[in-house]
């Protein structure tokens, strides 16, 4: 046991606590030095928010600006727990280790991983603050339910501290295939960190299959055997008089909220004003990404581009919007992608576009959760083509605002959605042919058909929601059921709301 290890159990704190790198607020200073908490986007974030309010729970991550120690927002839903680093742990563990190691490599390397015994480093130490705070923060036999990439050695720190918490993690990115996690030097150590934990969620079956495989490999036989060699359940891995389940947990959305949101009078009339501001093209093409290489963003630009050289897209009938949310701006990679994709859409305007009328309208920037429904109501076409991606969000979002089922979805086969949404049109996006065919399909599907592939697509995304995911993690991870249930809404369905009862939606917290 490390030195700092050390710990006593409190006799109070949260019964459900989620830990994550990132708080669900950022502390922001504005130009007249005051500073703002402010609603942090994400995937996370959208997936986790409403349903551990619900729960009262308590919340463990980073509020994101280095060596800042300021109260958090009072909530009283939800209890924020920052967890404060140092520019150099920043560096290290978030941009170094987090972004510029397990990022690329989880990806598919789609672009090269960097490996620095520093970046490891300040990766193991980061883990050890974040799993001290969590043990401050859990009562007594709570249940700890840890996210993500940035925290795989968590839950067995966690797990030496307290032994007598519920621990679960779920990673919200693809796990690579063994060739590829085999190159990682400090693979036994992320292996045996999350094996921490009573329960390990994957989006995909094949992350979880992967997983098994390596435990036996790289934890040894002796200590790990699957359960099935021993006549036990699947999924189950014995580690000592432990057993560790793993399994596929698809991630969703609140799609009844957003629903709700895309029916709303004010979101529809904006949605109008939208089209109109564009110049009533034709047919609007939409993407909505952070900005990220794994997004595919360039191969959009680059189909799109090809497609007004051929002439088989005329610029006066469409116009392509690309929503691309600032992220992880001072990793390198990421500052290289942005200037190549801010070039590629100043080139498509210099060419097609007229004064006043671009083809392409570019706006790097977050913006707010209503304004992103007008903008999926707005769209005609749906662009979504990462290269490789744990789940995707957006697509799900854009499905659930099309309740007149108009609108077609363009998504990528290497998202986790598409084993969900196979009325999609599917796309490999590493061939540009195919994207070009099939963004043509789609801007051009005949109206019934489009109408039957969106019935399909919201069944699924209405049916399957984010409280259906929770709620099933939850249950795998033994929890009671009365603790899974989230909200008091009916069962996501297709159904019509008035506007009188949309909740208020809240996206920023005053610093007092
Ligand atoms: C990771 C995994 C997995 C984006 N721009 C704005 C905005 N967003 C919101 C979207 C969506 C979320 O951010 C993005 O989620 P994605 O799933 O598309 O992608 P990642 O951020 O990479 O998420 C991913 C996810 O975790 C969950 O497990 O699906 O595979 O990579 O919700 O709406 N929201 C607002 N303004 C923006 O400008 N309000």
């Amino acid at each position: 046991m490390e030195e700092n290890d050390v710990h006593t159990t409190p006799t109070s704190g949260a019964g459900l606590v989620v830990v994550a790198n990132r708080l669900p607020v950022s502390l922001e200073s504005t130009s007249d030095g005051t500073r703002h908490w402010r609603h942090s986007p994400g995937g996370l974030v959208n997936a986790l928010e409403p349903f551990l309010r619900a729960q009262r729970g308590a919340w463990v991550g980073w509020p994101g600006a280095a060596g800042q120690d300021v109260p958090p927002p009072e909530d009283e839903d939800l209890l924020l727990h920052p967890v404060a680093l140092t520019t150099d742990e920043v560096a290290g563990f978030y941009e170094g280790f987090s972004n510029g190691t397990l990022w690329p490599l989880y990806h598919d390397v789609v672009m090269p991983p960097e490996y620095h015994r520093g970046w490891w480093e300040a990766y193991v130490r980061v883990n050890r603050k974040f799993a001290q705070a969590t043990a401050e923060v859990s009562s007594p036999g709570a249940t700890v339910w840890i996210q993500d990439y940035q925290l795989q050695l968590v839950p067995a720190m966690l797990r030496k501290l307290r032994p007598d918490l519920r621990i679960g993690f779920f990673l919200h990115i693809p796990f690579p295939p063994i060739e590829l996690f085999m190159q990682l030097p400090w693979r036994t150590e992320i292996v045996e960190g999350l094996l921490g934990a009573d329960l390990i969620g994957f989006h995909r079956p094949g992350g979880a299959q992967n997983f098994q495989w390596l435990a036996g490999r790289l934890a040894g036989l002796e200590s790990i055997r699957t359960v099935n060699e021993t006549g036990g359940t699947p999924g189950e891995i014995r580690v000592g008089d432990r057993a560790v389940k793993t399994g596929a947990f698809p991630i969703s959305i609140d799609s009844g909220e957003l629903d709700r949101l895309a029916r709303r009078d004010d979101i529809r009339r904006r949605a109008e004003q939208i089209r109109a501001d564009l110049g009533h093209p034709k047919r609007i093409i939409l993407g909505v990404d952070r900005l990220d290489y794994t997004k595919g963003i360039d191969v959009r630009l680059r189909a799109l581009h090809e497609m007004l050289t051929q002439g088989s897209i005329d610029p006066r009938e469409v116009a392509m919007v690309q929503i691309a949310t600032p992220s992880r701006e001072r990793v390198e990679h990421y500052i290289r992608m942005r200037e190549d994709i801010e070039r590629t859409v100043g080139r498509i305007n210099g060419e097609f576009g007229r004064v006043g009328a671009p083809v392409v309208h570019y706006l790097h920037t977050s913006v707010g959760r209503e304004e992103l429904a007008a903008f999926y109501s707005a769209a005609d076409v749906m662009f979504v083509t990462p290269l490789r991606d744990g789940m995707n969000l957006v697509c799900k979002e854009y499905v659930a605002c099309r309740h007149d089922l108009s609108g077609a979805l363009v998504l990528s086969e290497f998202a986790g959605a598409a084993a969900e949404l196979t009325s999609a049109f599917l796309v490999n996006p590493h061939h540009l042919d195919e994207v070009k065919t099939t963004l043509h399909r789609a801007l051009n599907v005949p109206a019934d058909e489009g109408r039957r592939r969106m019935a399909a697509l919201r069944k699924q995304v209405l049916t399957h929601d984010v409280d259906h995911w929770a709620r099933s993690f939850l249950t795998a991870l033994g929890v009671e059921p009365a603790l899974t249930h989230i909200s008091n809404r009916p069962p996501s369905a297709e159904h019509t709301t008035s506007d009188s009862d949309e909740p208020a939606l809240r996206t920023d917290w005053a610093l007092t």
